[in-house]
């Protein structure tokens, strides 16, 4: 019998740990683990001994909620707030209310911020050191005591600390793909947050701790919606689900957003068009914006898909994106509220070269949209490829605010299966240079609004979160979520610093730790490159749900839908003409660009046969042959995966059961996803090239009609049919 109760009890207490350690991952970055180093623990404990916040606000009490959670944590006591400003050690509170005395002390730090900025500062007050975080707004106030916090994860030495800082980007925005009935377009995180059943008054609490980690990275602003958009949401009934969020997220400064289906007055409104030149149009949209502002005062207006993909749009009636983004801008306009207007089209009628189409269609309109519209472009022509140049219309729109739209959920970089660092992604494209205004003429330049002075700037995520227990699905995806929050707020940072930021707060402070895992965080990047996409193959992934190869698919409805469309390989060799000589898309880019990108020669070999089609003996940089250069960078691919393997395995001692194990599992139906994509696509591509594999790629181990048999009816991230 005791035996027995021994057993229970042992088997209650092993349950127990692994859910807790499940729920750990739902912490994301905030996880406030008890700080282990004595000495750091001592100076936080003098640094928090007194604490004056005052708050009596929603927002700056959220941030004092978020302190008063995360120091007794941290720190192993609960925290002292005081009334008593003259005596505390830590001093919170926005600088118009601080007294003049302290005021003087962070005057210059001040004036350099702007409203959404902060500062942290050690400064001698009263004989003594005392720290102090203020800003101009409460929305400043809670950024900064989200820095706090997180520099204390990171156990920075906060003696002598003097930070200021403030977002270099307006509009920090996820967009959620999220349908009404809760299934997530490109979703493989689960369904949707939204509980739109239970709204508005069941209020979730991941509706606040999705909240809280947005505004800890400075995200702030959400759409719901799917760009593929329903107009339903747009109903009373919908609105007042809308409101119930709203109302959550404006706490933590987050402004919500909604799609805008552009036929939704014939939809909802009775109306018989959706002509945005029509009076009775123009009036419903302003109707519906006076109803939504009524509901949502700080409402941030509509992201709208038009005539894209099949989407409902202002050239149904003849009219241009022009016509259809000022007509909702006019409706929002009093309000405050923008129009983001998507640049995402293609048409089926025109066999244009895809990546050409959006510049043809939007250069023309540039400076013709009103001052609250925002044109929201992918980062590269396609369409989110693990590699591609960065969009020609970076630089090229100069009178235009251009927001910067991101895949944050990995649609063609191997799902939440797949551990790929995006950051790096990112970095890439925001780095480079559009040399529209000479050299130096970045995108991150042009996406911060410095280099032509734009009074909007954004930057859009579309969001790999779902209702998965950690969120993301991949629990390194959650760094991609962090790393996306990051670099809105600041586009500069570098892909290194993101992830030590993210590995302190989300694993451990250890240094042999982190440093290796950071590298493999750093080379995943490439890697997925590698062995998907390699020298700038792009759009080969299997039809529709893009989950695996299908370089073969050529039977779509759409010549632009099919992988052969992209990489044109026959016997003579393999990629995309886009110079002088073929579709000349080089002559979007600046002519510095132009130049180099139509020569292979002085062409980066990583986008070679995005600009070439070219031999297959034709000669890599390497003294490789094309053919060689293509097949051992695939198993490149999965050498790098097979060392991010071992990489994890050396993890161990530094982990729980629980996060090795997760991780270790995912990693391994990664290597095998390599090799997969390795064999299938050289086993294609080698019909035509007629050549052997180099020496070093192993040989596939089934044959290209098992790789092309494959079928995935259910592979997640396309809508069910319910019916
Ligand atoms: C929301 C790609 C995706 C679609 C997506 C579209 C877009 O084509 O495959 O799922 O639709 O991009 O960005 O609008």
């Amino acid at each position: 019998m005791k035996q027995f109760k021994i057993v229970i009890l042992l088997f209650t207490l092993y349950t127990a740990s692994v859910k807790s350690q499940h729920l750990e991952d739902y912490k994301l970055w905030l996880k406030y683990g008890r700080i282990e180093s004595k000495t750091v623990l001592q100076s936080y404990a003098d640094l928090v001994s007194q604490v004056y916040f005052p708050a009596g606000n929603e927002v700056l009490e959220n941030a004092k909620n978020e302190l008063a959670t995360a120091l007794p944590n941290m720190l192993g006591k609960p925290v002292e707030f005081s009334k008593n400003l003259a005596e505390s050690t830590l001093i919170i509170d926005r600088y118009d209310q601080l007294p003049n005395a302290l005021q003087k002390l962070i005057k210059e730090d001040v004036d350099n911020l702007n409203d959404e900025g902060y500062v942290i500062k050690t400064v001698a007050y009263n004989d003594k050191n005392i720290s102090l975080v203020s800003a101009k707004t409460n929305i400043g106030i809670l950024y900064g005591t989200f820095r706090l916090l997180n520099l204390m994860q990171m156990n920075e030495d906060l003696a002598g600390v003097s930070l200021a800082d403030s977002p270099k980007i307006d509009l920090r925005i996820l967009n959620h793909w999220d349908n009404l009935d809760r299934s997530v377009e490109r979703g493989y995180a689960g369904f949707s947050l939204w509980n739109w059943q239970k709204l508005p008054e069941y209020i979730d609490q991941r509706y606040i701790d999705y909240a809280r980690a947005n505004a800890s990275v400075g995200i702030n602003a959400t759409v719901l919606t799917n760009v593929n958009a329903n107009a339903l949401v747009l109903t009373p009934m919908y609105l007042e689900k809308v409101e119930a969020l709203a109302k959550v997220f404006r706490g933590y400064g987050i402004k919500v957003y909604l799609t805008a289906r552009f036929s939704a007055p014939i939809e909802i409104g009775n109306l018989k068009t959706a002509d945005p030149l029509n009076e009775e149009v123009q009036k419903w949209w302003s109707n519906k914006a006076k109803e939504i502002y009524a509901r949502i005062p700080d409402f941030g207006g509509f992201l709208v898909k038009a005539n894209s993909e099949g989407q409902p749009g202002p050239q149904n009636y003849g009219r241009n994106h022009v016509d259809g983004a000022n007509m909702m801008a006019t409706a929002l306009k009093p309000f405050g509220g923008n129009v983001i207007w998507r640049a995402f089209v293609y048409s089926e009628h025109d066999d244009t070269d895809r990546a050409k189409q959006a510049y043809d269609e939007f250069l023309p309109y540039d400076g013709k949209f009103k001052d609250n519209v925002v044109v929201q472009v992918k980062n590269g022509a396609i369409d989110f490829q693990p590699r591609e140049p960065f969009h020609p219309l970076f630089g090229a729109l100069k009178e235009t605010p251009i927001a910067m739209e991101f895949q944050i959920t990995q649609e063609y970089l191997g799902f939440s299966t797949h551990l790929v660092f995006l950051p790096k992604l990112f970095i890439e494209v925001l780095e480079a240079d559009t040399y529209q205004k000479g050299p130096g003429s970045t995108v991150a330049k042009v996406v911060d609004g410095s280099l032509y002075n734009n009074a909007i700037s954004a930057m859009a995520g579309v969001s790999n979160i779902g209702n998965d227990l950690n969120w993301t699905g991949h629990p390194f995806a959650q760094a991609n979520w962090y790393g996306f929050g990051r670099l809105a707020w600041n586009p500069y940072l570098s892909a290194d610093e993101i992830a030590e930021e993210w590995l302190r707060t989300t694993y451990s402070n250890d240094k042999k730790f982190i440093e290796p895992i950071k590298e493999m965080m750093l080379t995943s990047r490439e890697a997925v490159v590698n062995y998907m996409n390699p020298l700038g193959l792009h759009h080969i992934f299997d039809t529709g749900h893009h989950y695996g190869p299908g370089p073969w698919v050529d039977n779509l409805s759409r010549p632009d839908w099919n992988p052969v469309y992209y990489h044109k390989a026959d016997e003579n060799g393999i990629g995309f003409d886009r110079t002088d000589t073929g579709s000349n898309a080089t002559e979007q880019y600046a002519p510095f660009l132009e130049k180099k990108f139509n020569d292979p020669a002085t062409t980066p070999e990583m986008f070679l046969l995005w600009f070439h089609h070219l031999p297959w003996d034709y000669k890599l940089k390497s003294g490789n042959s094309l053919w060689d250069g293509i097949a051992l960078k695939y198993q490149k691919g999965v050498d790098q995966v097979s060392t991010m393997n071992a990489t994890w395995e050396n993890a161990k001692p530094f982990l729980t059961a629980h996060e090795y194990e997760e991780v270790k599992m995912l990693l391994q139906i990664q290597l095998k996803e390599a090799k997969w994509w390795r064999n299938a696509c050289l086993l294609y591509f080698q019909t035509f090239s007629k050549r052997p594999l180099p020496k070093g790629v192993e040989q596939p181990n089934k044959s290209l009609e098992e790789y092309r048999s494959l079928k995935f009816p259910f592979a997640p991230g396309i809508r069910p049919q319910w019916n």
